[in-house]
């Protein structure tokens, strides 16, 4: 009798794109972006689920003229993991896990959360900021993975990235707001980081440490700039006094958890380990 074979899904196969200076790369820059993470084909099977998703999922229903900053940004649906089980496949991917791992030089890493960022039409500037400043967690091995959902060119407002700039302590006391577009962009300037802006293509991600200080444009266009992000963390990293009052929120992302413990919650699963690969 002939074995029927199942193909493994691009999800959970090996990226093979990964030049062999990279990690050394991501280490020295704080991000980099990689082509073809997916193909189109897996991107356009679940842009669908995602976009309805969001639209389901949505709390943010003030015309983009009545929101601060913060709120022209973006739509923001967290976890969306835990409600469509489609999206919770392209969440837990080991292909996109394993890929994390390597970045930040661990064995295995954990799920922080997912969130979806939607830019709208007309939406406006991500201000410069570094995403750590919000996470109650004890060490640096922690990334975002920023998957855009269509083309990205440069009028559509791409993530971009001050190179280096996870090295640099001073203004990571700012939460996402226009003090920290302004204080951050000034120190970017003063020290001389590159900011890369790049286009992405359909396929493309970008991984970017906590620290690593990011923005991106506004989004003139008439359609939505799509992005699925998922944080991930070092498997062994411990939960951390919070610093700070976003802290104390997030620390509901690993409930039930105490300082000091590794937040090994149902909400936290183990999406990729090297020695079990
Ligand atoms: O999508 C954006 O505009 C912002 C994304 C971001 O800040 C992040 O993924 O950490």
């Amino acid at each position: 009798m002939t074995a029927i074979t199942t193909p493994a899904s691009e999800l959970d196969v090996p990226y093979e794109g990964l030049a062999p200076t990279a990690t050394a790369d991501f280490n020295r820059d704080g991000f980099i972006h990689l082509s073809g993470v997916l193909s189109p084909e897996t991107i356009a099977q679940y842009e669908p689920t995602i976009t309805s998703e969001v639209i389901r999922l949505n709390t943010q229903h003030l015309p983009l003229a009545e929101r601060d900053t913060y709120g022209k940004a973006f739509l923001q649906v967290t976890n969306l993991w835990r409600e469509n089980e489609k999206v919770r496949r392209l969440v837990f991917s080991r292909r996109l896990a394993g890929i994390a791992a390597k970045l930040l030089g661990v064995h295995a890493v954990r799920l922080y959360h997912d969130q979806a960022l939607y830019k709208e039409p007309g939406g406006g500037i991500t201000p410069w900021h570094a995403d750590q400043y919000y996470w109650p967690l004890s060490s640096d091995r922690c990334l975002t993975i920023w998957l855009p959902l269509q083309e990205t060119p440069l009028d559509m407002g791409p993530l971009a990235f001050a190179r280096g700039s996870h090295n640099f302590s001073y203004g990571r006391d700012l939460a996402i707001s226009d003090e920290s577009e302004a204080r951050l962009a000034q120190v970017v300037a003063e020290q001389n980081f590159e900011d890369v802006v790049e286009p992405f293509a359909l396929g493309d991600a970008s991984f970017h440490r906590g620290w690593t200080f990011h923005h991106a444009g506004p989004n003139p266009a008439t359609v939505p700039r799509r992005v699925m992000t998922v944080i991930y963390m070092d498997a062994d990293i411990r939960v951390a006094e919070p610093t700070n009052d976003p802290q104390v929120r997030d620390r509901g992302w690993m409930p039930g958890t105490e300082v000091g413990q590794v937040p090994r919650t149902p909400l936290n699963p183990v999406l990729y380990d090297s020695r079990t690969a």
